[in-house]
């Protein structure tokens, strides 16, 4: 189910859903399984529209989750409420999950008057502070040394909370990667580090990355638990998550989870991918889709069917629609909510230059 076998450690990676889609033993109640296809489906549908979206000019900018919705849900559904999640950018549907309600997302789409960050980010920017959700950012790796650091304050106050930081195998490169696990591994952080292997950096081939076998042995040497995990098997996926966080309720500190996966689609809006790699290359991960996979295991459960897909694809559809429709209607925030958070007291030059904003404003 894994089609790059190159990625994989020798023992293979950890999976639940087997090839005749049946699964032994799920310790996750049906509801929430349904929850879990039902937000994957919804990242799905988002994707599609938010893409459309940018090509009539209406949002600048979406970087999408296609192929890994499997990975990020999976994950999600396995943290506790109290627990912080760090995310990278792909991660909206882990957001969701968590109660962010779909329109706080598009706000930030839109960068309309009621996104958290005022329109000052790139859409795919988002935050929450009220699901306990950290803020996106575009440099790439920064919130793999952040997290930790929350995780350890969190541990020192006693509180059974624990982190869960999400990157590419590309961050894996940059030295925040090394910073973060050492960290971790010292300190014995309550954080899971989740590395979404998604075989691409924008143009960048995973094997570029590293010489190691994987991602995953790195967690040998920073003295953190590893678990390499078929990351378009949701199950397991919630159940390498799952365990990593019982080893931080338990005191025994971090993880590092390889999750295998695909991005089926370009990096972002703003690249096409058959620029740098080959369709025969693209073609078995399509088969390998996290989608259709759940949704077989789900069936023969008898907890979903064609009936239930239709009109939860119907549901999902117009809670979009209506969702957009209330957020490009919002506008952008006020001119001066430019000069707003940047200083407790606003400094001289900064209110000359507000004075001078309303001035021009005033002048049209
Ligand atoms: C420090 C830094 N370098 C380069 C970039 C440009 N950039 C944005 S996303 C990206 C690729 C990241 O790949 P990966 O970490 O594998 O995550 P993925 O996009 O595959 O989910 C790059 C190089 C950046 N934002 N920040």
């Amino acid at each position: 189910m894994t089609p790059l076998a190159s990625r994989e450690t020798p023992q293979g990676p950890l999976r639940i859903l087997r090839d005749d889609d049946q699964a032994p033993e799920v310790p996750i109640e049906p509801g929430e399984l349904a929850r879990m296809y039902r937000t994957m489906l919804l990242a799905r549908n988002l994707d599609d529209r938010l893409i459309r979206l940018q090509r009539q000019g209406r949002i600048s900018f979406h970087i999408g989750s296609l192929g890994e919705e499997a990975a990020i849900v999976g994950s999600a559904a396995a943290m506790l409420p109290a627990d912080w999640i760090w995310p990278c950018y792909r991660e909206f549907a882990a957001a969701l999950y968590r109660g962010m309600p779909l329109e706080a997302y598009l706000d930030n789409m839109f960068g309309n008057a009621d996104d958290p960050s005022r329109g000052r980010q790139m859409p795919d920017h988002w935050t929450g502070r009220a699901w306990n959700v950290g803020s996106v950012s575009s440099p790439v790796g920064t919130q793999i040394a952040q997290a930790p650091g929350m995780a350890w304050a969190a541990k020192r106050r006693g509180d059974d909370v624990a982190v869960l930081v999400y990157f590419g195998e590309g961050a894996t490169s940059e030295g925040d990667f090394h910073v973060g696990l050492n960290f971790a591994g010292v300190f014995k952080a309550p954080c899971i580090f989740f590395c979404r292997n998604n075989g691409w950096a924008i143009s960048v081939p995973a094997s570029r990355q590293t010489a190691s076998k994987s991602i995953a042995v790195k967690a040998t040497a920073y003295g953190v638990a590893g678990v390499q995990v078929d990351g378009n098997d949701v199950l397991a996926v919630h159940r390498a998550v799952r365990e990593a966080r019982e080893r931080c309720r338990r005191g025994e500190g971090a993880t590092l989870i390889e999750a295998l996966t695909y991005r089926l689609g370009p990096h972002s809006t703003s690249d096409d991918p058959r620029g740098y790699r080959k369709e025969e290359e693209v073609e078995p991960w399509r088969a390998a889709d996290p989608l259709p996979r759940f949704r077989r295991y789900l069936e023969q459960r008898g907890l979903w069917s064609d009936a239930d897909e239709e009109r939860v694809t119907a549901e999902i559809e117009s809670e979009i629609r209506a969702a957009i429709e209330v957020a490009e209607r919002k506008g952008p925030p006020p001119l001066e909510s430019l000069f707003d958070d940047v200083y407790a007291r606003r400094p001289w030059h900064l209110e000359e230059q507000y004075r001078e904003a309303l001035r021009l404003r005033e002048e049209g």
